[in-house]
């Protein structure tokens, strides 16, 4: 595939910008080749700045669940651009996000906005050791978190993708304080609050994770988590920047009906502007500043541009209670790839729930991190640009997740699987 603009655009942004990229998951590196640049998107297809049009399963990474530039956001956009940009004083769009989230996310008592999944994570924490006044955190291998120190540690997204899963720069300090375990492994949750009693703050994943490709936990595992957590007085923090209002509207602690302590959210919620957010009990989340002594702050937090967006996407949500259809669409794409893997004799893994999906070459039932690792990089390598030059353009990574909108329609799902299929068949 010849992309002359892109390439010279590349050229020039390797100069300037270091790898080029301004986020590393963005980077072309482990699936070969320059990044093609993007022109516009409008529904499910991307234009690149040579003028093919894609159809694009990233969605920016998760926020575009109504498809890219959807009329009802973009007039939300505008007509509080009308007012000013940005305020640095409290303003009425804060007050109806907020009541968007308390009413949909089933455990959020009260929430405080912030810029990034990143910063909703890391405050988060913090809040966490505030409150139970202790310092270690569980996380598990593979999930990802945002790029806060005491979270690259074996971290999947770029970090995995690009090789270093523990980031340098990380003292060692407060990696100490960060224990790792396999995800999906109860003895291990068991022994590790066995041998630092009272001593864990909080225990944080995504309980679906979709930062190691897309995994989904054995039936009763995030219950568990729940009941030692709740047994060791230690906050669970569901972190649904990903899941969040895209699994279901109330996430995946609604369809799995838990109630975490703290739950962190991003993506949709700006509805393609730059957000996140933090919520959940309100005895924990009162130990904020101004009322508490847990500092968190932000100039541009609560972002009427950022906050004007993300409602309009939370009600067209309400409105359109897309995710029976959405999970349908998953399914068509799902049993495509299988169907094509299966004639050619290619093992394949393919984990699906509504509108996020992975596809692993492996024969190796995917749930943790070690068994995402045995899906064959090198195929999907082969698999993704052969998706690419059909029009097709899925994660450039093995490790990370698909995600669809509504804006793939049937025809677009009908070419997708054509594509994908025939991708497959080829390998
Ligand atoms: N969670 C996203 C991908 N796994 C982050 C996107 C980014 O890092 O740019």
């Amino acid at each position: 595939m010849s992309s002359p603009v892109s390439d010279q655009l590349f050229a020039r942004a390797l100069q300037l910008i270091p790898g080029g990229v301004n986020s590393p998951v963005r980077a072309f590196r482990s699936v070969g080749g320059a990044p093609f640049f993007t022109r516009s998107a409008q529904g499910a297809t991307l234009t690149t700045a040579d003028g093919r049009e894609l159809i694009d399963f990233v969605c920016t990474w998760g926020p575009a669940i109504h498809g890219h530039n959807h009329p009802v956001i973009k007039a939300a956009i505008a007509a509080a651009l009308e007012n000013g940009t940005s305020f640095g004083t409290p303003n009425p769009y804060e007050v109806e996000m907020a009541g968007l989230i308390v009413r949909f996310v089933p455990s959020i008592k009260k929430v405080r906005m912030c810029n990034s999944g990143t910063e909703a994570t890391m405050s988060a924490i913090r809040l966490a050791r505030g409150f139970t006044r202790r310092d270690k955190i569980i996380k598990f291998s593979g999930c990802y978190h945002g790029h806060s120190d005491s979270l690259l540690i074996k971290a999947g997204s770029g970090a995995l993708t690009h090789g270093h899963p523990d980031s340098a720069g990380v003292p060692a300090s407060f990696a100490r304080e960060t224990i790792v375990l396999p995800y999906n492994d109860r003895a291990a949750l068991d022994a590790a609050f066995a041998a630092n009693p009272d001593e864990i703050a909080c225990v944080i994943l995504e309980p679906y994770c979709g930062n190691v490709g897309f995994i989904m936990p054995d039936a009763g595992y995030l219950a568990y988590v729940r009941e030692i957590t709740a047994k060791h007085d230690t906050v669970l923090i569901f972190d649904e920047v990903m899941t969040g209002f895209r699994i279901a509207r109330g996430g995946v602690q609604e369809r799995e009906n838990i109630v975490p302590d703290l739950t962190c959210l991003g993506k949709i919620i700006g509805g393609g502007l730059p957000v996140g957010a933090f919520g959940g009990r309100a005895d924990i989340m009162d130990l904020l500043a101004p009322l508490g002594p847990v500092y968190q702050a932000g100039t541009l937090s609560g972002n009427p541009l950022a906050m004007a967006a993300g409602i309009a996407g939370l009600k067209l949500l309400e409105e359109t209670d897309p995710y029976e259809r959405l999970d349908t669409l998953g399914r068509r794409l799902r049993d495509a790839v299988l169907v094509a893997a299966r004639a050619k004799g290619i093992p394949v893994q393919v984990p699906q729930c509504g509108s996020m999906f992975s596809i692993f070459f492996t024969d190796t039932p995917v749930r943790d991190y070690d068994t995402a690792l045995k899906g064959d990089a090198r195929l999907f390598v082969r698999f993704f640009r052969a998706a690419l030059d059909g029009g097709v353009y899925l994660a450039p990574s093995a490790y990370e997740a698909g995600f669809l909108s509504t804006a793939h329609k049937d025809d677009v799902i009908d070419r997708s699987c054509e594509i994908l299929s025939k991708a497959i068949s080829g390998l």
